[in-house]
């Protein structure tokens, strides 16, 4: 079902007008109204004036992560922050996390799309859904729960952990639908079978699974151990959260992207040069409509590629496909973002540890596993015994869960023991 016909299935050239007309919106409203744009805009000798045609957006200047963080927490907001009536932030960060401020309009467009994409994903308002989501500063449990309500189904909020409950639910309930990670999906498989039920045999059939990288052959799996459609969803909450771009039941091929309220191009992530339609390179968005923090040209350091040609939905907003990877080192660990360095922030604050650390990511059965080894300094190692080797890596452990949210094996090792590097250091290994 197609929940909104008429701009779902808007021809190509009045969507590129309305875009037109709110990407120079967009731009009026960020120069008159956030320093950090009014100095972006001058420093590349644009004036949102000069903005006539959507080739134009090639000469604007592009908006990081980093930009986000530089101005935290509020200083990329474009309204009076009493204008604001929710915030969500990234997960895992040590000191400036990224935070990200909403209007109501903001709010309302957001469940809209996200009603689009579940509705795109074969959900309707007879639908039961579950969502596994975790609700929080991270935007998937809220932004998955806004949408269903919006769509009509009955939404189940049950947030992340407490599996065991979970499943109970799953089957006490009779979710029709799932929204949770891929990884996720597949750990409340085995849970499932562990208390001897079969998921397959429970009235689900739908899963909408996003928020970390995953393939067609987990898509495979997901369907027959669960015995369900599995869609991909993606979203980051720099620029909404999910429900940016969602696939359809129809196709399952790419994932069409809300163009009326997004406006992607993909660009080399080295040169920062635009591609042409089909290439595979990073994906940056400009918001057309987002009130609380405008983006323009945001770089999402997401690998990918637009797909243009028409789809078998009736849809005509572009797909992206699968996730190539990223253009940065930033790891999804169950669900986590997490960057090295911030792992390393953490190592280097602690007492009698060396600079030098191996990071491990691996799946063991469907689950990310997280390994930290890391090097004592050479005075520390003499005096220590096991036992307070046993303890400081507790300590670490909890340091590591306490700022980044998630449980790391960790391993202190002998001084010297663990490989050196004469060029940039590999100190990352993801062998998922
Ligand atoms: O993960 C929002 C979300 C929630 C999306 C629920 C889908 C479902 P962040 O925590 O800001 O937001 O992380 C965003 O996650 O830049 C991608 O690298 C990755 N990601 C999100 N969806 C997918 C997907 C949410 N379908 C970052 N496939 C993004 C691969 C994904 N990676």
């Amino acid at each position: 079902m197609i929940f909104d016909v008429v701009r779902e299935t808007i021809p190509r050239d009045e969507l590129a007008e309305l875009q037109l007309t709110r990407l120079k919106n967009q731009c009026d409203r960020v120069y008159a109204n956030v320093p950090f744009y009014r100095k972006a805009f001058d420093e590349a000798g644009i004036s949102p004036a000069e903005i006539r045609s959507l080739d134009d957006l090639a000469r604007l200047p592009f908006t990081e992560k980093q930009d986000l963080r530089n101005g935290y927490p509020y200083q990329m907001f474009a309204v009076p922050k009493q204008t604001i009536v929710r915030l969500h932030a990234s997960s895992g960060t040590t000191g400036k996390a990224t935070v990200v401020g909403y209007t109501n309009r903001d709010l309302k467009i957001w469940a809209d799309l996200m009603a689009r994409s579940l509705a795109a994903a074969g959900l309707t308002s007879q639908d039961f859904i579950h969502n596994a989501y975790g609700y929080g500063l991270f935007t998937g449990g809220l932004g998955a729960h806004y949408g269903a309500e919006r769509l009509g189904a009955t939404i189940i909020p049950v947030s992340g952990g407490g599996t065991k409950r979970q499943v109970q639910l799953l089957r006490d309930f009779g979710a029709t639908g799932i929204t949770c990670t891929p990884s996720y999906a597949l750990y409340l498989y085995e849970a499932a079978r562990a208390a001897g039920i079969d998921i397959r045999e429970l009235p689900l059939r739908i899963g909408v699974f996003g928020a970390e990288p995953w393939t067609e052959e987990m898509r495979a799996e997901i369907e027959r151990k669960l015995g369900i459609s599995a869609l991909n969803i993606y979203g980051l909450s720099e620029v909404m959260g999910p429900g940016v771009a969602q696939e359809c039941a129809e196709s399952k091929s790419g994932m069409h992207i809300w163009e009326d309220h997004f406006l992607p191009e993909i660009i080399n992530p080295v040169t920062g040069e635009s591609l042409p339609a089909g290439s595979a390179g990073e994906l940056v968005i400009t918001t057309l409509t987002k009130e609380g923090i405008p983006l323009i040209r945001y770089r999402t350091r997401d690998i990918t590629s637009l797909d243009y040609t028409p789809c078998a939905c009736g849809r005509t907003h572009a797909r992206i496909t699968r996730l190539q990877g990223r253009s940065d080192d930033m790891l999804i660990i169950r669900g986590v973002n997490v960057f090295p360095q911030q792992i390393e922030a953490i190592l280097v604050d602690m007492e009698g540890l060396s600079p030098h650390y191996e990071i491990v990511v691996s799946r063991e059965g469907n689950l990310d596993h997280l390994e930290i080894k890391v090097e004592f300094s050479e005075d520390m190692f003499i005096s220590d015994e096991i036992r307070h080797i046993q303890k400081r890596e507790k300590g670490l452990q909890k340091a590591i869960k306490d700022y980044l949210g998630v449980t790391a094996n960790v391993r202190l090792v002998e001084p010297q023991s663990l490989k050196r590097y004469e060029g940039k250091a590999a100190r990352v290994k993801d062998i998922r």
